[in-house]
């Protein structure tokens, strides 16, 4: 009696589909880990910070991370349930202060170097993001666009710092990081001038970037939004505004699933961007009617994205990080739901009959093309999935919820 594993690998053989090597594929691709799901976004510079810059978590399950070591240990909890080698996304905001006092602007590697630690002990790379929110001086919504010179200047500091600390993070390491910069400026109301913002922007990005860095081991990515929750109006660094930078700059440009509008889909732009910047930063995300950040699926979206990152090659220029934060369930279980889904939607991409459906349409068989493509829905992803699972050493199947309800009650339920 063959496993279910022998038998989904003859079937997908049938079709010309090599499961060994989709398997091997989804084991060499990280994907990171965003650090903000397990708290709300809420960070630990200061007790009782505010979440703001438009976005927003929204429910109040108990038991969030209150500190660095609790936050290190639902990571740990998560990476558990999640096959495969990933890498931890961090936000400036979670700056290891220890009681201590630092500014923003004058962060260096030492605010950094517990989670570089707490990463090399893991075998994690790690990605990162100045944080242009939740802060004083950002209160007026505006940032790197700010009329204020000072202020301005303080988040250029920001920028420049920020990058140097990705640079060193990636030596000590020995793995590139992708610093990540997204800014909430815009405006609730329309704006009289459009202009003046983001010429602003431009010359705030220019001294971010002209600051030597070195570009091998910190690659900066610029993320761009259609509005937040008080920019309904005006988003200074729109996707027009950013691309062109990232394109005429040669950056990395970042595609966030939540940041179109809703019936505008993010995978049809990935081999259109990609013919004109280097590299990609996907921040895999789910809206519901808004910018919602719910926890992802494996629904259409999110393969037709995995999908066209493996039809087209662009595995290897290509940064996959999550963003989604819900505190409307287990915190750890949405870091797993999201992450496990992701990964499922990659091996189901790489699980294609590639090479049937490629010659169908060259062919100009579109017959073929369709049939196939709906015939392949119910092949046996599932059974590879699980051998996949196995092999990695995590649950398998939804036996990983029975852990985070056990963690549940013996730590989560203990926090205050
Ligand atoms: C906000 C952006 C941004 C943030 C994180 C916390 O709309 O998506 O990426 O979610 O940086
Ligand atoms: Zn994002």
């Amino acid at each position: 009696m063959s496993t279910p594993y022998e038998s989904a690998r003859e079937q997908y053989a049938a079709l010309g589909v090599d499961t060994e090597a989709a398997i091997a594929t989804l084991a060499s691709t990280p994907v990171s880990l965003h650090c903000w799901q397990g708290d709300d976004v809420g960070g630990f510079e200061t007790a009782g910070s505010k979440l703001d810059g438009g976005i927003q978590a929204t429910g109040n399950y108990p038991g969030k991370a209150r500190s660095i070591d609790e936050l290190r240990s639902d990571l740990d909890k998560a990476l558990s349930l999640i096959p495969g080698n990933h890498r931890l996304n961090l936000h400036a905001l979670y700056a290891d202060l220890s009681g201590g006092c630092v500014e923003r602007d004058a962060y260096t590697i030492a605010q950094f170097q517990s989670w570089v630690d707490w990463c090399k002990a893991r075998g994690l790379g790690m990605d990162f993001n100045p944080s242009y929110f939740s802060h004083p001086l950002a209160s007026d919504g505006l940032t790197l666009s700010h009329p204020d010179k000072t202020i301005r200047q303080f988040w250029i500091e920001h920028g420049i710092a920020c990058r140097r600390i990705g640079e060193e993070i990636a030596r000590q390491l020995g793995s590139p990081v992708v610093t990540n910069f997204w800014i909430p400026d815009g405006s609730k109301d329309l704006p009289f001038d459009r202009k003046s913002p983001r010429e602003r922007l431009a010359a705030s990005l220019d001294e971010i970037f002209a600051a030597p860095v070195d570009r091998a081991l910190n690659l900066d990515a610029v993320e761009s939004k259609l509005f937040g929750i008080g920019s309904e109006s005006y988003v200074v660094g729109s996707h027009e505004f950013y691309l062109a930078y990232a394109v005429k700059n040669q950056l990395l440009y970042c595609l966030d699933a939540g940041h179109f509008h809703p019936t505008e889909n993010l995978s049809d732009k990935i081999s259109s961007v990609l013919q004109f910047v280097p590299r990609l930063l996907l921040h895999v995300s789910r809206g519901v009617r808004w910018d919602s950040d719910h926890v992802v699926l494996m629904d259409d979206q999110t393969r037709a994205i995995m999908e066209e990152l493996v039809r087209g090659g662009f595995l290897a220029r290509t940064h996959i990080g999550l963003d989604f934060f819900d505190a409307s369930i287990n915190r750890i279980a949405a870091w797993v739901i999201g992450t496990r889904s992701t990964i499922k939607c990659l091996l189901a991409a790489l699980l294609e009959p590639a090479a049937q459906l490629r010659s169908a349409e060259q062919d100009d068989d579109f017959t073929t093309r369709l049939a196939l493509m709906e015939e392949a829905k119910t092949l046996p992803l599932g059974a590879v999935w699980q051998e996949y699972c196995r092999r990695q050493n995590t649950p398998a199947d939804a036996s990983w919820i029975a852990e985070v309800k056990a963690y549940e009650s013996n730590v989560l339920a203990k926090r205050g």
